[in-house]
């Protein structure tokens, strides 16, 4: 029987784009996963090429049990068994995705440097608040120093928490207590996060560690160092320095593009050239200048996590997520594509190339062959972005006839912000989790779902972040969002509050429908996952849900991840005491053991651990299980009664 076709996408804008890039023989992601299949030894995991008397492949034989003399054979010309050669693939994904926010993190802190020096005039102190609580926690002196003077340690203490040799990452003492007790007690508190992804980029070298137990350790040194210290740095310092979200109104999906307008597209990760993007792009001289050119306005829109961004801060519209970025320029009406760092394929090159559309790097870091660079200079951001949204413009006139916007788009709430949560909980004098952990004891919420991470061209492009999260949102799981998953939950109209009412169990729809939120809660970009740390810490601290990450009913997603920060994220939220469930294709099956190892041993080690089911709905299904062992064990299992809310009840919550 031949086999059955897998749907592109469940999204129907980017279904009409690609039959627009079908109709003009343009290929994209989709057609190119078609054609190339993905090495089976290097999905499991059973290809080692860190030495040049490789590549050594050490494939599983599927469909049967290995004897122990198969098992002794499977070894790499060194003689790396199977084992070490899975661990150093996924322990080096590790290094990368950690490296990959921990380096955008660095680059945060070096922009508020300059600003804290007064080199750059365009950045400032959004948020007073914050830095003032940043500056308790990290030990900065306040008394009556600027707010300048103050930025500038912070700065200067976050920047060595990348190389600090001895000691402990300062943000590790968000953490509940016991969290960082076992952490102390396994050996894996990270030092400084530079440090920790060098040890573990020498220890899965060639001949150099081959215990795979050995070799975790780091490994969860390494993502802990992203999770609660290069992620988290770039998180509050930005919240500092751009303001942190709070609720907003906004739309998502190629339908935000605009046919009488400039056509800005922003993509990629980092939010300062973005921020300004935002700012210059409504100065009333840029749009005269678009004017000028016969354009009704400049309509900048994001796409990726620097979307999320500024659609946190400032509600800009999202053009789509990631496998949306080549169709973004199919609709023909896309006049520049700037990128920043991270997710940019180089397939938008090509695609551009069919087009009018400017491809405009901006990093230095991250050039792509063939597109114009435009650096972005810190010292002068506004400049830097007035040049860029100049460009744009000046391409709009090179606009062809060849457009076609799809007439699809979906309002959207963002901007919760772990701040905003406790806001619209508690109300703002009070803010506090009370209220949420009263409704997770009570039983109306059952427990608090992650489900974040990327597209995969490997799946139907939002299908798995979709059933997960309805099939989450029908059994009373409030779901947190990030990155990209985020932006297909928004796309399929799960944030607005409406869709409480339509998609949710009773007890969820009566709390979101009291609160007035959806029940998918967006938290920003992929270096965000950061906010749901600190969420759940301070579900913990609230108290009566126990007394550690691992204690509360609550489970972590990536159904559609593919990229190397997702199994840092994944690692940390596992070494947090999260259980964590990954769909799509998974990285270590070449080696059981060494899968055993994260699937079993973790948990008895850290309360958290990996697992794997690529259907979204089973997958939800472990979550909610996971959910219920945790009420169980609270105590709370017995109080999932339905209490219908009396007007005292709705005052309490309406704070
Ligand atoms: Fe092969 Fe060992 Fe070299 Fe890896 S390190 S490529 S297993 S010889
Ligand atoms: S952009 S890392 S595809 S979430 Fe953050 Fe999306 Fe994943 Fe990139």
């Amino acid at each position: 029987m031949p086999e059955e076709k897998q749907a592109k996408s469940i999204d129907k804008a980017t279904l009409e784009m690609l039959d627009k890039a079908a109709e003009e023989g343009i290929a994209t992601v989709f057609d190119r996963a078609e054609k190339m299949k993905p090495c089976p030894i290097g999905a499991d995991g059973s290809c080692c090429k860190n030495c040049a008397m490789g590549p050594c492949r050490v494939p599983l034989a599927k469909g049967k049990e290995e004897t122990p003399e198969e098992k002794k054979a499977r070894v790499g010309v060194c003689g790396a068994t199977a084992e070490t050669i899975s661990a150093r693939n996924f322990a080096r994904m590790i290094a990368a995705g950690s490296a990959s926010h921990s380096d955008h993190g660095r680059r945060v802190i070096e922009a508020f440097k300059l600003m804290a020096e007064g080199k750059t005039k365009d950045f400032e102190i959004k948020d007073e608040q914050k830095l003032l609580k940043l500056a308790l926690d990290m030990g900065v002196e306040i008394g009556n120093r600027s707010n300048n003077e103050i930025a500038l340690d912070i700065a200067n203490k976050c920047e060595n928490e990348f190389g600090k040799q001895e000691g402990e990452l300062l943000f590790i003492k968000n953490a509940p207590i016991k969290r960082q007790e076992i952490w102390r007690n396994l050996g894996v508190v990270p030092r400084g996060i530079d440090r920790e992804i060098v040890e573990l980029m020498h220890r899965t070298h060639m001949g150099v560690d081959q215990d795979y137990r050995n070799l975790m350790l780091q490994g969860t040194r390494a993502a802990l160092a992203d999770g609660w210290g290069g992620s988290m740095i770039a998180t509050e310092i930005q919240d500092c320095m751009f303001g942190t979200p709070s609720p907003v109104l906004s739309e998502i999906n190629l339908g935000v593009l605009k046919e009488d307008m400039v056509n800005l597209v922003i993509h990629g990760h980092e939010p300062a050239l973005a921020e300004m993007l935002a700012v210059v792009s409504q100065e009333p001289e840029m749009v005269k200048y678009a004017e000028s050119k016969g354009a009704k306005g400049i309509n900048l829109a994001g796409m990726c996590c620097t979307a999320n961004e500024i659609l946190m801060r400032h509600g800009v519209p999202i053009a789509g997520n990631f496998l949306q970025q080549e169709l973004a320029i199919v609709t023909g009406a896309l006049d520049a594509m700037v990128v920043d760092v991270q997710c940019i394929m180089q397939g938008i090159k090509e695609v551009a190339s069919c087009f009018h559309t400017k491809i405009i790097t901006t990093d230095n870091r991250a050039k792509m062959t063939g597109a114009e660079y435009m650096a972005f200079d810190e010292h002068n951001p506004k400049e830097s972005a007035r040049a860029i949204v100049r460009a744009a413009i000046d391409n709009y006139t090179k606009r062809g006839k060849n457009v076609r916007i799809p007439n699809i788009k979906q309002p959207l709430i963002a901007g919760f912000s772990h701040e905003t949560i406790s806001y619209l909980l508690g109300g703002l004098f009070r803010a506090s989790y009370r209220p949420l952990n009263d409704n997770i004891i009570n039983g109306r919420i059952r427990g608090l779902a992650g489900v974040v991470g990327c597209n995969n061209a490997r799946t139907t492009h939002d299908s798995g972040h979709i059933a997960m999260i309805k099939e989450l949102i029908k059994n009373d799981v409030l779901v947190l969002s990030t990155g990209c998953g985020a932006m297909a939950a928004a796309k399929a109209g799960l944030m607005v509050p409406e869709a409480a009412k339509k998609y949710c169990g009773e007890g969820l729809a009566e709390i979101c429908e009291t609160v007035g939120i959806p029940p998918v809660l967006h938290m920003g970009a992929c270096v965000d996952n950061s906010r749901i740390l600190i969420a759940a810490t301070a579900v913990v601290k609230d108290g009566g849900l126990g007394d550690d990450i691992s204690d509360l009913p609550a489970a972590g997603a990536a159904p559609e991840w593919m990229s190397e920060k997702a199994i840092a994220i994944g690692q940390y939220f596992v070494a947090s005491g999260v259980y964590t469930v990954f769909g799509t294709t998974w990285p270590t099956s070449g080696s059981k053991e060494f899968t055993n190892h994260l699937f079993k041993d973790m948990e008895e080690m850290y309360g958290g651990k990996w697992d794997f089911q690529p259907d979204p709905v089973q997958a939800a299904q472990l979550m909610i299980a996971h959910i219920d062992k945790k009420r169980k064990a609270l105590g709370i299992d017995k109080a999932r009664e339905r209490v219908l809310y009396d007007m005292d009840m709705r005052r309490e919550l309406e704070g």
